[in-house]
């Protein structure tokens, strides 16, 4: 089983501002757990950030994704997140070179920059895409999350690919606050600073998938024998027929595994 430093401990050792409150928000609301609002529209995504709210440290969105999007979705979603206190992540999977991510980060009709708390980025065009990102991200106490591996079946982000993921996080530890991880337990390097943390997508109540590549592990799996500190759950919860108490029910399963595994 994964032992490891607390939070709070991680918490003083976090290098990026957003890491930090992250590891305060999960403190204060003992809750590792990540909700993936992948709903269709935007009013069913704020209807749902208040039900999850109270037990979700973060709640994770596609942006793109939404009908009904209006240049307001980012300020009604923030209004809710400071209500409730959980950071936003937009799971963007930047993936282009330095000065488009720039562009792609602030602009368009998204403007994801002025609203998420944290995006992520595929590694696959090198540093650069991280610089571009700091650049716009860092002066407004943005953080950011490096896709280390993927949760879907024949994926190609693992060996020296999620290797050369520690690299990058660790010669940008002023911006990259962690990872997208499945099994860090597994990897060949660990990263130096505890402070960088993962987050785990393909959860659910029980371990399977679905028709299209997905893979679930269960909530003790991810935590105690996979190494993760954060579960990211979409359908297990936002498809429940309460997904209030099911978010309650992960939230208490991923945060006793957490106790379980302290050093
Ligand atoms: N997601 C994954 N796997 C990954 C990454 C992101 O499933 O490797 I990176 C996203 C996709 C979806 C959510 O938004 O996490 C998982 O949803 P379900 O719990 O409904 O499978």
């Amino acid at each position: 089983k994964v032992v490891r430093k607390s939070f709070e401990e991680r918490a003083k050792l976090a290098t990026n501002p957003m890491g930090k409150k992250l590891f305060e928000v999960m403190l204060a609301k003992k809750s590792n757990l990540c909700v993936a609002a992948d709903v269709g529209t935007a009013k069913d995504l704020l209807e749902l950030a208040k039900k999850v709210g109270n037990d979700i440290c973060m709640l994770k969105t596609h942006v793109d994704i939404l009908s009904d999007f209006t240049p307001d979705f980012g300020s009604e979603l923030r209004k809710i997140a400071d209500e409730y206190n959980f950071l936003i992540f937009e799971d963007r999977k930047f993936a282009d070179i330095g000065n488009t991510v720039t562009m792609q980060y602030e602009g368009g009709i998204f403007r994801i920059l002025d609203w998420a708390d944290i995006v992520n980025a595929h590694i696959v065009p090198g540093p650069g895409i991280v610089d571009g990102l700091k650049l716009k991200g860092l002066p407004k106490g943005r953080g950011l999350l490096l896709l280390a591996e993927m949760s879907s079946a024949g994926n190609l982000a693992q060996g020296d690919y999620t290797a050369a993921a520690v690299k990058i996080a660790e010669q940008h530890s002023d911006f990259v606050m962690g990872f997208i991880s499945v099994n860090p337990a597994s990897w060949s390097v660990t990263p130096s600073n505890p402070a960088l943390i993962h987050a785990t997508p393909g959860v659910q109540m029980v371990a399977g998938g679905d028709d299209l590549g997905q893979q679930y592990n269960t909530p003790t799996s991810v935590i105690n024998d996979r190494g993760s500190d954060i579960l990211i759950v979409g359908r297990g919860i936002i498809k429940a027929s309460d997904p209030a108490t099911t978010a309650r029910e992960y939230r208490l399963q991923g945060w006793q595994a957490y106790l379980m595994s302290l050093l």
